[in-house]
């Protein structure tokens, strides 16, 4: 059963109870639902980078700091496409394009519906992470063939304003409501680790998990601390706090995919293997995320090996039959 009405003391019962009561419950969860041990596998690509005008206060991005990134203009399409067959090549299913933007100028609506339509047409799932968007160009998107798009809450409504200021908790509803309207898949999640307290973990999670409908996919980071950025210094987030996030998720939002994002590059495989029994069931493979490194396809492929999980393939979805293809 799908719930949109979760309070946030069910939700902080769920999070505090006892680590293997917590796991063993959303492992049990994760099975009713998705196949055991079956790993969605998503590729990064950034197609503009740097000099964004929001203030993110954790994103080496932003022209608020100095990071010290190299920005770089929108990169060719024939770039883009190379990296995406590489992509598929390396066993990705879906190709997610994000862009250093407040929103999409029109003059950008060209270019980024060329890049779905040429994407989708290697027989990629799409995803775009662009900023935020008006409703015209969600169905824009839509009708371009765009699958997913991401669009995240970051963390809970009350530590919001501590992290970004150019942009509000209740935008971000909006752009999601945008996505929703035009039948775009979502694809929303937040940081963890940015100096926030459970409570904020856990308003994240009941923002998410209240939504008129679950996001199909929930990227769950890691704070990767940026020198220059104002939370370059933060504390680090315990990993079992990590791991009880993605656990919740998971027990709240049965039927969504759960992505190990930012920060897998500092976790140990064991700490992998403890969110992937928390129920998490996809990540990003490749060396780079946006602009910082990522787990790359050797230490994955080692890891998919040690835990003996398996990258989930279009194969293993039900695929219409070839006579309901002619049919229409
Ligand atoms: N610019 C677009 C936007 O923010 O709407 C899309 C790209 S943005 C980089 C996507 C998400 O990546 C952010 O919402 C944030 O959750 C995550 N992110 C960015 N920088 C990060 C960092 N240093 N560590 C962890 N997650 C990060
Ligand atoms: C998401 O939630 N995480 C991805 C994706 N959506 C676009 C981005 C992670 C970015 C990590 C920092 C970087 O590489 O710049
Ligand atoms: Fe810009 Fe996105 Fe980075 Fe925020 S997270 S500064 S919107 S690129």
């Amino acid at each position: 059963m799908l719930r949109n009405d979760w309070t946030r003391d069910q939700i902080q019962h769920i999070y505090q109870q006892p680590l293997l009561d917590l796991l063993f419950e959303a492992q049990s969860v994760h099975r009713q639902h998705f196949t055991a041990n079956t790993i969605q596998i998503s590729t990064l690509l950034s197609i503009k980078t740097g000099k964004c005008p929001e203030d993110c206060k954790y994103c080496s991005q932003s022209a608020h700091y100095d990071s010290g990134l190299e920005a770089e203009k929108r990169i060719a399409i024939d770039r883009v496409i190379m990296e995406a067959k590489q992509a598929k090549a390396s066993g990705s299913m879906r190709f997610c394009m994000g862009a250093a933007w407040r929103n999409p100028h029109e003059r950008d609506m060209p270019y980024v519906l060329d890049l779905v339509k040429q994407v989708k047409a290697l027989g990629l799932e799409t995803c775009m992470t662009l900023g935020m968007l008006s409703g015209s160009q969600a169905q824009r998107l839509k009708q371009a063939g765009l699958d997913y798009y991401n669009h995240n809450l970051d963390t809970s409504r009350e530590y919001y304003s501590h992290i970004i200021s150019t942009r509000s908790f209740d935008d971000r509803l909006d752009t999601l409501e945008q996505v929703r309207q035009a039948g775009l898949k979502v694809c929303s999640g937040g940081i963890v680790g940015l100096g926030e307290k459970n409570q904020d973990r856990i308003g994240l999670l009941l923002e998410l998990a209240t939504l008129p409908q679950h996001p199909q996919s929930v990227p769950i980071n890691m704070l990767v601390p940026i020198a220059g950025t104002p939370l370059a210094d933060v504390e680090k987030l315990d990993v079992i706090e990590w791991i009880r996030t993605i656990a919740t998720a998971r027990i709240i939002m049965p039927e969504s995919y759960i992505r190990l994002s930012a920060g897998r590059e500092s976790l140990t495989h064991s700490d992998q293997a403890m969110a992937f029994m928390a129920g998490a069931n996809s990540i990003f493979s490749g060396d780079k995320l946006l602009t910082t490194p990522n787990a790359g396809l050797n230490s994955d492929q080692i890891l998919f090996e040690k835990l003996g999980l398996i990258t989930e393939s279009k194969q293993l979805k039900p695929q219409p039959l070839a006579i309901d293809a002619m049919a229409g």
